[in-house]
């Protein structure tokens, strides 16, 4: 991809070691990375440009990298897992795994001498973490029941799938893609229920109907971070399954790429989203220099979209569009996982289902293709005491993102913290209805507290005149149909004090009343 040129701009620090040696190069240097060790690194190749490889060099646990994988419409199978056990099982204590807020998987306590390895056995089983972090699109996600789904409007399975294979150049690595000038999010959906959070998705994908014809409405520019946070807005335009999906996001990350640097998206990573480029060109413009990269019209004066449902969370038994068969939803507190945690998934996949497994924006799994005869037994299963399908009220609409065990950014504790508390507040309280509560370690709010129904981000706090760990309150966030963002109703509540304040929270406006 050709990247115009303007003397005048400033690059920024990531651009300048990009400019220096494209990410995706480190690729034919991995072999004498793993023999060298990582404390011999050049520090650039450490810890930014490996990450175009999925590996993230983990500050807080240093030589103990992250691998964050692509699952594309968050589908695997359980082949694929048992891979994923076998990579992290032979690290103990330190190997875990965790399902993201995009549909996705990343391993903890992987050493660098194993990557070549790892990455064979990821290859061999037709799975990549490749252009996972940094400047690149991240997981693609979709709707976890896409071709089960007796709501679905349209299977999303394939169209992930292509779209995965042109960004990524089929696993191999794309440097057509690989240079944008930040991170990117796309989503490709096809329920009712807006099940991958359209509005906070750079790109997003969202079923329209035109006279008849089944197609996409597309969003824009929707993003969260700690500078700014946007929904999503229409572009307006109206594509069909499965080529024009495609050939639009091609554009539309080309035009990105290419005008970063005369937009200045290249000098100041903190407007450097594609929400930027859209400020500063009009929806209108955006639209024209799309259609220019296109070389075609688009259709304009897009349909509405067909968001008619509520959010599921997918958890428990539902019967599937294919009769004789359900899909279980089943809940994975906080997303975290073990090696033996997901050789039971696997099992589970393969005794009662198809072998197949999904997991979902809410950080759980869903085993499809129960047969009805064998829902029983499903239930009955032991390691469902320890991933029920039918948690405690505030435990299972419980989202968090990583937080200060793995994360460097984080300002607080978040999974083991978040997952206590809704424990102790489950117990304490009745509550009537599903309240999503989701914890986020700082204002990068990997954990969406903007989507929450109650947002928890983390920050510092003052308790008797004492720095302490405290988070930001979010209130009115809403998800599914009519989406929209949360905002800060509460500042700087000290950890210590929070069972409190969430107990009279839950109590005044989600109509909890106190156990007997
Ligand atoms: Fe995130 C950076 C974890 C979803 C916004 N995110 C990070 C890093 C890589 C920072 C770092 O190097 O430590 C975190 C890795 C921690 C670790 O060890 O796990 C991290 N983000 C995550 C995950 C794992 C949270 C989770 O527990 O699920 C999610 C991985 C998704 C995936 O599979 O790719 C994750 N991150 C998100 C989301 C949510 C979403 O996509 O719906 C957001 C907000 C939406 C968005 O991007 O607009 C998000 N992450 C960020 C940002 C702020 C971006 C910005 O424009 O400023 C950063 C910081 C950055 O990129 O500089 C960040
Ligand atoms: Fe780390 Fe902050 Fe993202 Fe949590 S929100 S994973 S603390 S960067």
């Amino acid at each position: 991809m050709t990247i115009a040129t303007n003397t005048k701009v400033k690059l920024n620090k990531i651009e300048k070691v990009k400019a220096a040696k494209h990410g995706l190069d480190v690729k034919q240097e991995l072999e004498s990375f793993a023999q060298m060790g990582w404390e011999a690194m050049e520090e650039d190749d450490l810890i930014i440009r490996l990450k175009w490889l999925g590996i993230f060099f983990r500050p807080v646990t240093p030589g103990k990298f992250m691998l964050r994988l692509r699952i594309p419409n968050g589908i695997l199978s359980s082949e694929q897992m048992r891979t994923l056990a076998e990579i992290i099982e032979r690290y103990g204590d330190d190997g875990s795994a965790d399902i993201t807020t995009r549909q996705n998987i990343q391993l903890r306590g992987v050493h660098l001498e194993d990557i070549p390895d790892i990455f064979q056995k990821l290859e061999a089983v037709g799975m990549t973490s490749i252009q996972s972090g940094m400047d690149n699109v991240r997981n693609l996600t979709g709707s976890p029941v896409a071709g089960i789904d007796p709501d679905e409007l349209f299977d999303t399975r394939e169209l992930n799938q292509k779209l995965q294979d042109l960004i990524t150049n089929k696993g191999q690595g794309s440097y057509e893609f690989s240079n944008l000038p930040r991170k990117l999010n796309i989503a490709v959906d096809g329920a009712r229920d807006n099940s991958i959070h359209a509005e906070i998705n750079d790109i997003a994908f969202i079923p329209a109907f035109k006279d008849g014809e089944f197609g996409f409405n597309v969003l824009i520019g929707g993003y969260l971070s700690a500078q700014r946070c946007a929904e999503a807005i229409p572009m307006d335009v109206w594509v069909k399954p499965n080529d024009e999906v495609i050939e639009l996001s091609a554009a539309i990350l080309k035009v990105y790429s290419e005008n970063g640097l005369e937009e200045g998206l290249r000098e100041n990573r903190g407007k450097s989203r594609l929400m930027w480029l859209v400020d500063k060109w009009g929806m209108n413009r955006f639209r024209i220099e799309v259609e220019k990269k296109l070389g075609k019209s688009l259709y304009f004066a897009a349909p509405k979209d067909e968001y008619t449902m509520e959010k599921r969370d997918h958890l428990g038994v539902h019967p599937q569009i294919q009769e004789g068969y359900s899909y279980i939803g089943i809940h994975i507190p906080v997303g975290h996982l073990n090696a033996q945690g997901m050789y039971d998934i696997a099992r589970l996949a393969d005794v009662y289902g198809n072998g197949e497994i999904r997991a979902t924006v809410e950080q759980n799994f869903i085993i499809p293709f129960v047969a009805d005869e064998k829902v029983e037994a499903f239930l009955a299963e032991p390691i469902l005491q320890q991933y029920p399908v039918n948690p405690s009220p505030l435990v299972r609409s419980l989202i968090s993102c990583t937080g200060a065990r793995y994360c460097n950014f984080a300002l607080v504790e978040t999974k083991q913290r978040g997952l206590k508390l809704a424990q102790e507040l489950d117990t304490e309280l009745n509550i009537p209805e599903r309240v999503r509560i989701h914890w986020t370690g700082c204002p990068n709010s990997c954990g969406q507290a903007q989507a929450g129904d109650i947002g928890l981000m983390g920050t510092k706090a003052k308790k008797d005149g004492q720095v302490v760990e405290g988070v930001n309150l979010f209130t009115g966030g809403k998800v599914g149909k009519d989406a929209h963002l949360g905002s800060v109703t509460q500042k700087s509540i000290p950890c210590d004090d929070l069972k409190s304040v969430l107990k009279d929270l839950l109590i005044s406006d989600f109509g909890a009343t106190v156990k007997s």
